[in-house]
């Protein structure tokens, strides 16, 4: 056991406490590796990844949702998953596709006026700036309705759905260029420009492919389609693409299959496209110059429009030498550009080996004009061999390739052996072979295709997760398994089972560059970032009706819905502005009406609409969905929907016992008093947390601020309970008391939480033995009987070592044999007094000395309990 036991101290060796409990847990460990079956390496794999309660990720990942047409987010090294985000598919926990704010975003991505309701996401991207990841949007293509959505990392919400124009498909997308200028999106399987029916026949005349390249707004966070522009390229299958930096900058590189032009015919007794589509030894890569034709594109006379799009022709393209192609060997996937911009590696789906083209050579060629010809659509070839720096021997079905931190080194995912290569680029050797299970596709490196890759990790993207989980039926998740590429060799570290969809490509970020917000502005539509036409404000809220149009202007808060009820009739349009007036972190409320498919979520300061006819009569409780507070349950209202032909009868009121004006205000001074003590509490908070200087911290500053939030509302409830009292409604004022309780005991509730957080912060450290003397305190059972600061059912044991000569000696005898004390004038006081023995929990010598050092360290920070 010992060397296991060295091996991970060393590793947890941060703190002084994780010693102290490996110290402590000695034998547990070795009895819970006994009983889980885990070897030495398991628990050091286990420690590389797990992270304790509180702990944060050194990276976010943004992974590609698949065909569940989301994003998935996840941290590492601990492989957990904080968040999906609605981009191309309605999401019912957001609300996505469900309120009309979002239902907008959603219906931008309508393709020639259909619905689209989900798509198949690929290609995460991270807006750049000079070639570094800068946090602050992410793009993401649809490869089965070619679209291009842009999500805000400030809130991690989609804010944008662009369809392309021209294109049938899409894959080479989403890729930012190095300043964020455009984002790249080439077509897939080619087709024609316009929507019209053209015969496959026609394939060779009529059918196209290309690259759009969609003009970002770095600024704003939007694309804009009035200045951006297609490259239109022969009907060879573009593929995956990416941007040149550095040394390529303005350059752009797209893979390509199926030059062959191979168009199927199965039914009638064709071969099938996968053998015609791979029968040449070699395909194109497309090298292009972006930046050349954007200015190219801008004369109305060098393009022509499609769908109010504009192209460039291919002869534009060549004619600006701006088009190129060179043969990559057949059925091409990835290329991948070196973080300085001066190497593209390529891979085949259909060849053991890597192609690294240097750009040099490219551009040497190019500026020569020494081409080897010109493929039938005019476009010149450049020699394959004088364009490559040289090829690497793999393995079978190399796909894509990820940059590290050390120079040269990279890491390529290989399809067919499962497996991840580590190799050298410029020297051209293979380094280490890792197992991973299985049938890799993309691979995540941390800020891998930036130039400035991290290292220290590889995220595998495997498609079959065989025998890797529980079986949950013959549709699997997939599998995303976490290496370690710190050392000389790669270690698989742990699998994560991801199950929503297939994801494609994952990209990785140091998570200190995201910055995203906790709130809006008050009344902000988080679609735009605007202001909402439907904001509303405590005490604004109101049913308005337009003939039979009805408007709700509605407010949440803790825990109510304003109004409570709302009626219309059958067949009216209802318009339900809704705005969550909390500032609090984390108060998010939800919003339905059972029946009519409806639901919201608004987060703090959010403002959101739905709409929906009530077409249908009847009472229809409407409530939020958040577990928001105590009172959640009771954050609900009733739509009623009346049917405006028939008529009604009012049922006979019931005779209800009512208190009499005595026990009524009686009731009415309990509750003041009530609150009058609630308040005293937080009065004492408040004073502690001001002398201690909560505004030193951060995040206690928050707390309080978001405390405040609830009080600060009790003013204006203690008017309305007064102007009650003396109206004579003594029972509207006693739920008015009630209202201001259940603002204190929310204020109470953040107020604590802040007074804790600040005692961890100001408190001073507990040395090893004191730590060692709490665990034993708390698991001993100390704490049933004795709360430090406070007398309960035992005596406070603050200042409990002074209070009797030679102090330490006489609780260490007290602790470990009570009994032979019961006798002493003091503890038989003490007896009588809170009617129970001081029990012997049969502390050893070692615990009781560890008890007596963390008392030391209750006395040293008496003014905090
Ligand atoms: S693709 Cu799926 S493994 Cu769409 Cu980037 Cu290569
Ligand atoms: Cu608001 Cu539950």
């Amino acid at each position: 056991m010992k060397p296991v036991l060295s091996k991970i101290s060393s590793l947890l060796l941060g703190t002084t406490l994780a010693v102290t409990a490996i110290h402590a847990a000695d034998g547990e460990l070795s009895k819970v590796m006994k009983e889980r079956g885990l070897s030495e390496i398991d628990v050091i794999r286990a420690a590389k990844t797990y992270n304790p309660t509180g702990v944060k990720d050194k990276y976010v990942v943004f992974s590609s949702g698949g065909q569940s047409g989301q994003v998935i987010v996840y941290g590492v090294p601990s492989m957990r998953i904080l968040k999906y985000i609605a981009v191309f598919t309605p999401e019912p926990w957001q609300g996505y596709g469900y309120d009309k704010d979002s239902l907008a975003i959603l219906r931008q991505g309508n393709v020639r006026g259909k619905e689209i309701n989900w798509g198949d996401t690929h290609h995460p991207a991270l807006s750049e700036i000079d070639g570094k990841y800068d946090g602050k949007w992410l793009a993401i293509n649809d490869k089965a309705n070619p679209r291009i959505a842009v999500l805000d990392l400030e809130d991690f919400e989609t804010k944008q759905i662009v369809p392309n124009p021209v294109f049938k498909s899409n894959h080479g997308g989403a890729f930012f260029t190095p300043n964020s200028e455009y984002i790249i999106e080439a077509s897939q399987y080619a087709a024609p420009y316009d929507n019209n029916y053209h015969s496959i026949d026609d394939y060779k005349e009529s059918y196209r492919g290309g690259v759009t390249m969609w003009k970002f707004d770095h600024k704003i966070g939007r694309i804009k389609p009035k200045d951006s522009y297609t490259i239109e390229m022969p009907p060879y299958h573009q593929d995956l693409s990416d941007a040149g930096k550095g040394a390529s900058y303005g350059w752009g590189f797209t893979n390509s299959f199926n030059t062959e032009m191979y168009t199927g015919g199965i039914e009638i007794g064709n071969p099938p496209n996968e053998a015609g589509m791979s029968r040449n030894d070699t395909d194109f890569l497309h090298v292009y110059n972006w930046k050349k034709l954007a200015e190219v594109a801008k004369d109305p006379k060098n393009v022509k429009i499609v769908n109010g799009h504009p192209i460039i022709p291919m002869e534009v393209a060549v004619k600006n030498n701006a088009l190129f192609l060179i043969p990559e060997p057949k059925s091409p996937h990835g290329v991948d550009v070196s973080p300085d911009g001066k190497y593209m590696i390529v891979c085949g789906k259909l060849d053991t080996h890597a192609s690294v083209y240097s750009f040099e050579k490219i551009k040497k060629q190019i500026d020569n004009k020494e081409f080897i010809g010109k493929d039938p659509y005019g476009i010149p070839i450049l020699d394959m061999k004088k364009s490559l720096h040289g090829q690497a021997e793999l393995g079978l079905g190399p796909l894509h390739t990820q940059y590290s931190n050390v120079d040269g080194e990279v890491y390529t995912s290989l399809y067919v052996d499962s497996q991840v290569v580590k190799w050298n680029y410029k020297d051209l050797k293979v380094l280490d072979k890792e197992n991973v299970h299985y049938n890799i596709g993309h691979l995540a490196g941390m800020e891998g295709k930036t130039s400035d890759p991290q290292g220290d990790y590889i995220i595998a993207l495997n498609k079959l997760a065989i025998d890797r989980f529980q079986n949950v039926g013959p549709l699997h998740p997939q599998n995303h398994q976490l290496i370690d590429i710190s050392g000389k060799t790669m270690d698989l570290l742990v699998d994560m089972p991801l199950p929503l969809g297939e994801p494609h490509q994952a990209v990785a970020i140091r998570a200190e560059k995201l910055h995203p917000h906790v709130r809006y502005k008050m009344g902000t539509n988080s679609k735009t970032g605007k202001q909402h036409i439907g904001k509303t404000l405590a005490g604004q809220e109101r049913i308005e009706r337009d003939g039979n149009h009805v408007t709700i202007y509605a407010t949440f808060v803790r825990s109510h819905i304003n109004p409570e009820r709302i009626t219309v009739n059958k067949g009216d349009l209802v318009t339900m502005h809704m705005t969550n007036l909390e500032r609090a972190q984390d108060e998010t409320h939800g919003f339905t009406i059972g029946g009519f498919d409806q639901h919201a979520s608004l987060e703090p300061g959010e403002t959101t609409t739905m709409e929906f006819v009530a077409d249908i009569e009847g009472v229809f409780p409407y409530y939020c969905t958040e577990f928001c507070s105590a009172l959640h349950l009771e954050m609900m209202g009733y739509m009623m929907v009346k049917d405006p032909n028939k008529k009604y009868v009012s049922a006979t009121k019931m005779k209800m016992k009512t208190m009499s004006p005595e026990e009524l205000k009686a009731e009415y001074d309990k509750a003041v008093a009530v609150n009058a003590a609630t308040d005293s509490v937080i009065q004492s908070v408040v004073a502690f947390l001001k002398a201690n200087g909560f505004d030193k911290h951060e995040t206690v500053a928050n707390l309080v601020t978001d405390a405040f939030d609830q009080y600060g509302q009790i003013p204006a409830e203690k008017k309305k309970a007064d102007e009650a009292l003396k109206s004579g409604d003594v029972e509207k004022a006693i739920l008015h008391e009630g209202m201001i309780w259940q603002l204190m005991v929310k204020t109470a509730d953040v107020g604590i939480r802040a007074k804790d957080t600040l005692v961890t912060k100001i408190a001073t450290k507990q040395s090893p033995a004191a730590a060692r003397g709490a665990t034993a305190f708390a698991e001993g059972g100390c704490n049933g009987c004795h709360v430090i600061g406070k007398v309960s059912s035992g005596p406070d044991l603050t200042g409990v070592l002074q209070r009797h000569e030679n102090g330490e000696k006489w609780v260490s005898k007290f602790i470990m044999h009570p009994e032979t004390m019961y006798d002493d004038a003091y503890v038989k006081g003490m007896i009588d007094y809170f009617n129970l023995k001081m029990p012997d929990q049969n502390m050893s010598e070692k615990e009781t000395k560890d008890i007596i050092e963390y008392l030391k360290w209750i006395d040293e920070n008496a003014n905090l309990f």
